[in-house]
């Protein structure tokens, strides 16, 4: 038998661990590694445009299976260009392994051509960050790395300089041979006996979830019942928490509906499960606030908290359940349904097209989207208007995934998330809704689809403005500017790529166009020629009001419609 090198163990080490694929392009310090992947013929490498991209695909990865994902860049500025999709998956606390190859090891310190320091670059955004300068740290290093991202969830940085890749491995195989532990975390008897006392006397509860409630749909939905209590929840949860839900008033925040503010403003406990909304704003002053986490440090990050506990929610919720009393008052889960009705039929009147009267409103697209999509597609969303619109026109059902840069708030997320989905769940469908701001941020990654022949569906919401933050300007009252786009013509570009491109100018042609790409056997780009400035500024609060404020300042819910600004609310007023 052949002795391996550094990078064949480490290729060895990851395939045995269950990776499948390593994202990334190549570069001179990588050779080892891409060719050990290349003779090894165990692990795919996804050969993307912009190591960005590759990131950001390896946290989507992540995200949808809960597995660790790999990335990795060349020295320098290769591994440099990772960065801000790492930051994402970092905050978005999803397993994924960065491999940073770094200059020759005898050149470090020296200046030398492309020379940075991972060790310190990446230190912000992971968990564990660590350079393998000889071959006895193999495979020791890039396990502790794994079991770091895994266990704490979160980025680990393994940098290892080309020459150290390429000499003998001391070690032959891989050290860890056990399966991912699954602890069940749970408050004391005790506390639990605490949390039921507590909620047994209080009246108008109202729960707010988030992602952190995951896997335990059952237990939310018998603990509402339970409380007779409307559940809200923060963007990450939208997955897992508003289908089959009676008790769904939707979600909070800017971008929420009026009803989720209202249920979390009038309660007289809010009952946080796994959730890290960060806005502090939109938490109650008055209220009792009980809060529960997985993570101990999380407890009281975004508001005042009353009560603490640690565990997770599924362990958490049946533990507690059969000490809670069945409540019988329902005047609070009532009227916070009635009002939830109210929210969405006014955000649904927003979502209409008739034949080709123009413009066509972004509201109008998702919601044919979301009819037409699987039932079990996968949706990525850029950071901008695309987060809103997905926020409240796709339905989740328990299979539907939605995946976006919700954190971090970088743009450019939804490529290269609809990337990394569609390579780690070939069968499914993956749906991008991309700005034509975030598009053109990593526009190469369009060819990355016909090169990787994965059937993304890219949704184009062309509005040639940076809309999300014109909204902000205008919030902030001050004029905009630096948000004109001069936009190519995306549909000949993506034809030019390889790929089907289509334009809907007016709302008849959105059904049909859409129907055609989703039927397309392989990557597709439909172009929507949006309005520019579809939402307004609440009617209860003036423009001299908001005048200093941030959009995120502002406590209240950016409601669909306005009839106070005029300015902002003309494309609505003239419907
Ligand atoms: C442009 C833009 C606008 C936005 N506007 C809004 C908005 O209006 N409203 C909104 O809600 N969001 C909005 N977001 C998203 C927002 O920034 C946050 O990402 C989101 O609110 C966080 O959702 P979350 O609390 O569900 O998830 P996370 O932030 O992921 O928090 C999950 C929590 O659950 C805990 N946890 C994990 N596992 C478990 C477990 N098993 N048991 C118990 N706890 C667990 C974690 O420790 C963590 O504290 C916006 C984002 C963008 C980009
Ligand atoms: C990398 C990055 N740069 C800048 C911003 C600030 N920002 C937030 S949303 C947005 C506009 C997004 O424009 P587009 O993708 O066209 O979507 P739209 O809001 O127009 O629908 C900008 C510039 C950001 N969040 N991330």
């Amino acid at each position: 038998m052949t002795k391996k090198n550094v990078a064949d163990l480490l290729v060895n080490v990851l395939a045995e661990a269950g990776v499948r694929q390593i994202y990334g392009v190549s570069g001179d310090s990588l050779n080892g590694i891409t060719d050990s992947i290349r003779r090894g013929e165990r692990l795919r490498w996804i050969h993307v445009r912009h190591e960005e991209t590759a990131a950001f695909a390896a946290g989507a990865e992540a995200h949808l299976t809960g597995r660790l994902a790999i990335c990795a860049g060349s020295c320098g500025p290769g591994n440099l260009h990772l960065i801000n999709g790492l930051y994402d998956c970092h905050r978005s606390r999803v397993p994924v392994l960065a491999i940073a190859a770094q200059i020759p090891s005898n050149e470090i310190g020296s200046g030398y051509f492309q020379e940075t320091h991972p060790e310190h670059l990446f230190a912000q955004c992971s968990h564990y960050c660590e350079l393998v300068s000889q071959p006895e740290q193999m495979p020791r290093v890039l396990e502790i790395a794994m079991q770091a991202a895994l266990s704490r969830r979160g980025v680990s940085v393994v940098a290892i300089p080309g020459d150290v890749s390429l000499r003998d491995a001391v070690e032959q195989e891989p050290r860890l041979h056990f399966p991912p532990p699954k602890p069940t975390v749970c408050p004391s008897d005790e506390e639990i006996a605490t949390l039921a006392k507590i909620l047994n006397q209080s009246k108008k509860i109202t729960i707010f979830g988030g992602a952190g409630c995951a896997g335990a749909h059952t237990e939310l939905i018998e603990l509402a019942g339970k409380l007779k209590a409307p559940i809200v929840h923060a963007m990450r949860g939208k997955e897992f928490i508003e289908y089959d839900n009676p008790f769904d008033v939707g979600m909070t925040g800017l971008l929420g509906f009026s009803s989720g503010y209202h249920a979390m403003m009038n309660c007289d406990l809010l009952l946080m499960i796994g959730t890290d909304f960060p806005y502090q704003q939109f938490f109650p002053e008055k209220a009792t606030i009980v809060q529960i986490d997985l993570r101990g440090e999380q407890l009281g990050r975004r508001t005042k908290v009353d009560y603490g506990f640690v565990g997770d929610t599924k362990t958490t919720l049946q533990a507690l359940l059969p000490k809670l009393e069945q409540s019988q008052s329902d005047e609070h889960l009532k009227l916070s349904l009635e009002h939830y009705q109210k929210a969405r039929k006014g955000l649904d009147e927003l979502a209409t097209g008739e034949g080709n009267r123009k413009p066509i409103h972004p509201q109008y697209v998702v919601r044919v989207l979301d009819e037409l999509a699987a039932k079990d597609a996968i949706f990525t969303c850029d950071v901008g208007t695309p987060t809103i619109w997905a926020a409240r026109y796709l339905t989740m059902n328990g299979q539907r995934r939605v995946l976006g840069s919700f954190n971090h708030g970088s743009m450019a997320n939804a490529l290269p998330q609809a990337i990394g989905a569609q390579v780690s769940q070939p069968g499914r469908q993956v749906i991008s809704l991309s700005g034509d701001g975030g598009l053109t941020m990593l526009m190469g990654d369009l060819l990355s689809l016909r090169q990787l022949q994965l059937p993304v569906k890219v949704i184009v919401f062309k509005n040639d403005a940076l809309a999300f933050v014109e909204l902000e300007m205008k919030a902030a009252g001050i004029l905009d500017f630096g948000t004109d786009l001069h936009n190519p013509d995306f549909a000949k570009m993506a034809e030019a790529a390889g790929l089907l491109g289509l334009t809907a100018e007016t709302p008849e042609q959105v059904r049909p166009m859409i129907t055609q790409a989703l039927q397309h056997d392989g990557p597709a780009l439909v172009e929507v020629i949006v309005s520019r400035q579809e939402l307004s500024m609440p009617p209860t609060i003036t423009l001299e009001q908001m005048k200093g404020f941030s959009l995120f300042m502002l406590k209240a819910v950016l409601s669909g419609r306005g009839d106070e600004i005029i300015d902002l609310a003309k494309i609505n007023l003239f419907r």
